[in-house]
């Protein structure tokens, strides 16, 4: 980051201070921290320029979408509520097809007197939108978010955008891992419409590369092998995409093509440091093929990661996934990507 100039190095933990900031705190946040030999204002008018220009890559989180066109499909009327200026607010929305047009009410920070986690960006948004605010739901990620809504009177359901936070967001209604997680009909809205056996379709996308040692407890402690990917290698794949159980299709090169199901994420019963990838490919092979090249097509999600009382239950959970996935990949929604090429790298057809 812009901290190389300075000497300094960006650190993840300290991330946590500044998300839900405005853009100044958060200027002088970092500044403080890293003890930068800047003022907050020199540290801003830098840096601005610099994010602006990186607004255009930014990838809405999975589930933003599909809520924003249910909600809209459904004439539930949304109100975009930031802490960032309103100009900020329009011209990161301005890059997804869609949005502007879909919120009734943008609020930036720079249009109250105070922004969260005062309420008042979120008691001015329900006064435009012409809502009670006991009957607005907020959807939000950040710590002084939570705060502010819980403040104005309001429902709050937490999507922290960082991991592992799940303790500090004890003042929100729900916390909730992503927005795939959302369950509307909680809330009193229309429930989505899009699950689908259990599962819920999502953009493919797929990751591959040699197979690796895992932590090693998958077969013996658990009786279920993964197959470990290099997680170094698609660390920003792996970013995109929120912890939870996913399943899809597998190719094996010179093997075949099989159907996986898989965890993604720190696996909370084990609380791993590390963000793994642990695809457990539903066929039972005579050996190892720790190196061999594996693919993967991800085309459903099924269920956030848990923790378990019980080494059991996590296993019996596991085999419930299993199923759901056996059986949905059967549907031709999912079936399709069977024979995407990705898979078929030099492999041989098989199954
Ligand atoms: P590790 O901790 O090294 O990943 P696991 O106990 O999880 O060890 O076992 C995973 C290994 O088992 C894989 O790398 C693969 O070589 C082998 N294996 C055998 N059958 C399967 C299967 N059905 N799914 C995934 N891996 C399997
Ligand atoms: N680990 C967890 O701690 N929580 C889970 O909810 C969880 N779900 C899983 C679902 C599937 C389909 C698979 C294959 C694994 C899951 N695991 C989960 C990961 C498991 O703990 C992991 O494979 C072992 O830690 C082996 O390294
Ligand atoms: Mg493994």
């Amino acid at each position: 980051v812009h901290l190389v100039k300075f000497g300094k190095k960006w650190d993840g933990k300290r991330a946590r201070r500044i998300v839900g900031k405005t853009p100044y705190e958060a200027a002088a946040a970092i500044v403080e921290d890293y003890e930068l030999p800047v003022t907050a204002d020199e540290f801003l008018s830098e840096l601005t320029p610099i994010f602006s220009k990186k607004w255009g890559s930014i990838k809405a989180q999975p589930g933003a979408n599909r809520l924003i066109n249910h909600l809209r499909s459904h004439g539930v009327p949304i109100a975009l509520a930031s802490n960032s200026s309103k100009e900020n607010v329009e011209t990161k929305i301005s890059f997804h097809r869609g949005w502007k047009e879909s919120f009734s009410v943008i609020l930036g920070g720079d249009e109250v007197t105070n922004g969260k986690p005062s309420p008042e960006i979120y008691l001015e948004a329900a006064k435009r939108l012409k809502m009670d605010t006991s009957t607005c739901l907020v959807i939000e990620d950040s710590l002084p978010g939570v705060t502010a809504g819980k403040a104005a009177g309001m429902e709050v359901v937490a999507v922290p955008s960082l991991p592992k936070q799940t303790d500090v967001f004890t003042s929100a209604d729900e916390v909730i891992n992503s927005l795939l997680d959302l369950k509307l009909e909680k809330w009193g809205l229309p429930a989505f419409e899009d699950w689908v056996e259990g599962t819920l379709p999502i953009e493919p996308w797929s990751i591959g590369g040699p197979v690796i040692k895992g932590f090693g407890r998958g077969s013996k402690v658990l009786g279920i092998p993964t197959a470990n990917l290099s997680t170094e290698a698609y660390s920003d794949v792996l970013s995109e995409h929120p912890s939870g159980v996913y399943f899809g299709w597998a190719g094996l090169a010179g093997r075949g093509i099989y159907k996986m199901v898989m965890s993604v994420g720190w696996n909370p019963y084990f609380n791993n440091s590390e963000k793994t990838i642990e695809p457990w490919l539903l066929h039972d092979f005579d050996e190892d093929f720790y190196g061999e090249d594996l693919r993967l097509v991800i085309v459903g999600y099924i269920r956030p990661e848990a923790n378990f009382p019980s080494l059991e239950s996590l296993v019996a959970k596991i085999h419930e996934d299993k199923k759901i996935a056996e059986e949905a990949l059967e549907l031709p929604l999912y079936l399709k990507y069977r024979d995407d090429s990705y898979l078929n790298t030099s492999s041989k057809q098989n199954c």
